[in-house]
């Protein structure tokens, strides 16, 4: 009577570690600031099959995440500070300087439209590596000219 109880109590602690070692595991893979300024995967890093731009080079803080297929970034959204989640006031458009392609399939194309967007007028292309982080600098041409992310040749 006495050792059922104890190979229960063992069970479900064998069972709370598992539990536990699974939420860690998926803590790790999605590890970040859940926040609704990233409107990627709704968490604060550069995370697989986001595309990922960053205000400076190197990398700081100020970054924005987009879905791969989701919003080129022209508009009115601004860099969110990964390490509260919240967003500033710099916006997006004409002032980014590095990028991290974590696209799920394809190279991106950052391009400078001319005044009306019907002209590339210089563009700068960003190999794809969903599976690991590498931040790549804007070209001189490039930095803060950043008015759309084009991908898959649909450029
Ligand atoms: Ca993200
Ligand atoms: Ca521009």
């Amino acid at each position: 009577m006495h050792r059922a109880p104890r190979r229960g109590s063992r069970k479900r602690l064998v069972a709370t570690l598992t539990i536990a070692g699974a939420i860690a595991a998926v803590q790790v893979s999605f590890a970040g600031v859940a926040t609704a300024a990233d409107i990627g995967d709704g968490l604060s890093p550069c995370n697989k099959y986001e595309l990922c731009y960053s205000k400076d080079n190197p990398k700081s803080q100020w970054q924005k995440d987009y879905w791969d297929s989701g919003d080129d970034g022209v508009g009115s959204q601004t860099f969110v500070d990964v390490n509260s989640g919240i967003a500033g006031s710099t916006k997006v458009l004409n002032n980014a300087s590095s990028m991290n392609n974590r696209d799920s399939e394809c190279d991106v194309k950052v391009v400078d439209y001319n005044s009306d967007g019907t002209v590339i007028l210089a563009s700068q292309d960003f190999s794809n590596h969903p599976d690991a982080n590498s931040w790549v600098g804007f070209t001189s041409r490039m930095n803060d000219h950043n008015d759309a992310h084009l991908r898959c040749g649909h450029y």
